[in-house]
């Protein structure tokens, strides 16, 4: 059984990951219209994968005995001057999520919900990941610098990060 608190940030959490996979597509489609597929392709792909924590959220709270709820969600940016500042905004924005579930465990941990908290480790894990390849692509960019040459190989070689994650990810 979910105390009310804790139902409460869980669905806080569930509404967060659903901004985070809107703000994903945003890119994506900004990405897309600007001719780089690769990364449009990264981004659909973290777009659904956050639709994923989302859901995993929204079946926990529901089995747990309490109501998922699904929220109205802010409207994204859907604009970026550059690819650069478009990566920047994701990495801002993953070390935001990190502080939200460090929260929600902490907030676990003080009512002694063992269960939640157990389940929560599966996304503190997510984030550390998600933070490194947040802080690996924007390396990258940073080495490219202005040269369209750059561009064109990391769109290209971004597409092979997405094939590479989808394959860690898929149960063998
Ligand atoms: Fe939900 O993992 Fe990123 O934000």
């Amino acid at each position: 059984m979910l105390l009310k608190n804790i139902e409460k940030a869980l669905n806080d959490q569930i509404r967060i990951e659903a901004e985070s996979s809107q703000i994903y597509l945003a890119m994506a489609c900004w990405a897309e219209v600007k001719g780089l597929e690769g990364v449009a392709g990264f981004m659909y792909d973290q777009s659904q994968e956050e639709r994923d924590h989302m859901l995993k959220l929204v079946k926990f709270v529901n089995e747990r005995g309490g109501h998922a709820k699904v929220s109205e969600l802010s409207e994204p940016n859907v604009t970026f001057n550059s690819f650069k500042e478009m990566f920047e905004k994701l990495f801002e924005h993953e070390v935001f999520v990190s502080q939200s579930i460090n929260e929600l465990v902490h907030i676990t941990l003080q009512e002694k919900d063992y269960a939640t908290h157990n389940f929560l480790q599966w996304y503190v894990s997510e984030q550390i990941e998600e933070e490194a390849m947040a802080r690996t692509i924007l390396d990258k960019i940073n080495l490219i610098g202005d040269d369209k040459g750059g561009l064109y190989l990391f769109d290209r070689d971004i597409q092979q990060l997405t094939i590479t994650s989808a394959s860690i990810d898929t149960p063998q």
